[in-house]
């Protein structure tokens, strides 16, 4: 049984703006597939189900902001819970392999150590959401904030996509916060984490991911089916 439970394994992808968790989730998606032989499912937060993607426009939008980071905390936990529900349990108690770009570490990072949020009240709301549902492997994708963030304009300049979002137009001081939050929690918590250095060339992070992922989850790469509760982790 891994710690997320019913034989599925629960991946996360944590860590600043622009710094590739889309792009690594990506590959370490498609290398997951050939390798492992069990469906991989990649979804993101907030988001991932219909009405945690609702939610996700009222977050990102900016229009929560004025109800400050405590009630922007609650709407991150609501998304969550539906997401959780609908999309993430049902994989895992199917076995299959979920990657998840950014989960409750960025509640912890983004409302609490750097908007303010006390951490033993966002402990307890994480306690109550998450539940026994913990990622099995957080990866911490560190990168300087101000690489990741000219990665993520340009990004949306070659997209064709609006201006910086909700997140994004904060201040570089607020970045640098969840830099050093990230690699707390990951200092806390080794047997879960992994800090990965961002600010290689992709193939190079790409390559450190499946290093990584080898290491702490080797049933993956053994190519047969592990059923739901057969598995030892
Ligand atoms: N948030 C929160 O406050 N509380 C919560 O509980 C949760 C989230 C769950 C979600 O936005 C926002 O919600 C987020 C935190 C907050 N803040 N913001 N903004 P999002 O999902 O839209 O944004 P994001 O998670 O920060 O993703 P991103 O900006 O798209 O970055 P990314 O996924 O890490 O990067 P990418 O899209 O893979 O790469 C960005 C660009 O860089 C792209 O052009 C790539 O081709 C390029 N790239 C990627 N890797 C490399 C390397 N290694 N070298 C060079 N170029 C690269």
């Amino acid at each position: 049984m891994t710690a997320a439970g019913a034989g599925g394994t629960f991946i996360t992808f944590e860590g600043g703006e622009g710094a590739g968790k889309s792009t690594q989730i990506r590959r370490l998606a498609a290398h997951l597939r050939a390798q492992a032989g069990r469906p991989v499912l990649t979804t993101r937060e907030p988001g991932g189900s219909p009405r945690a993607e609702a939610i996700r426009e009222a977050l990102l939008s900016g229009l929560a902001k004025a109800h400050g980071p405590f009630a922007e905390a609650l709407l991150f936990s609501a998304a969550r819970i539906d997401h959780l529900d609908t999309l993430i349990r049902p994989a895992l108690a199917r076995g299959e392999i979920v990657l998840c770009d950014r989960f409750a570490d960025s509640t912890r990072a983004y409302q609490g150590a750097a908007g303010g949020l006390d951490p033993a009240v966002l402990a307890s709301l994480e306690r109550v959401v998450v539940g026994p549902t913990r990622p099995d492997l957080t990866l911490v994708l560190d990168c300087d904030p101000e690489l990741g963030l000219a990665r993520a304009r340009a990004r949306q300049a070659a997209d064709g996509e609006a201006g910086p979002d909700r997140f994004e137009a904060e201040a570089l001081a607020f970045h640098a916060r969840l830099r050093a939050a990230f690699l707390a929690i990951a200092a806390a918590e080794p047997g879960r984490c992994a800090v990965v250095n961002a600010t290689l060339p992709a193939d190079a992070v790409e390559a450190a991911i499946r290093a990584v992922v080898a290491e702490r989850l080797p049933r993956l790469a053994g190519g047969h089916l592990e059923m739901a509760g057969g598995d030892a982790a």
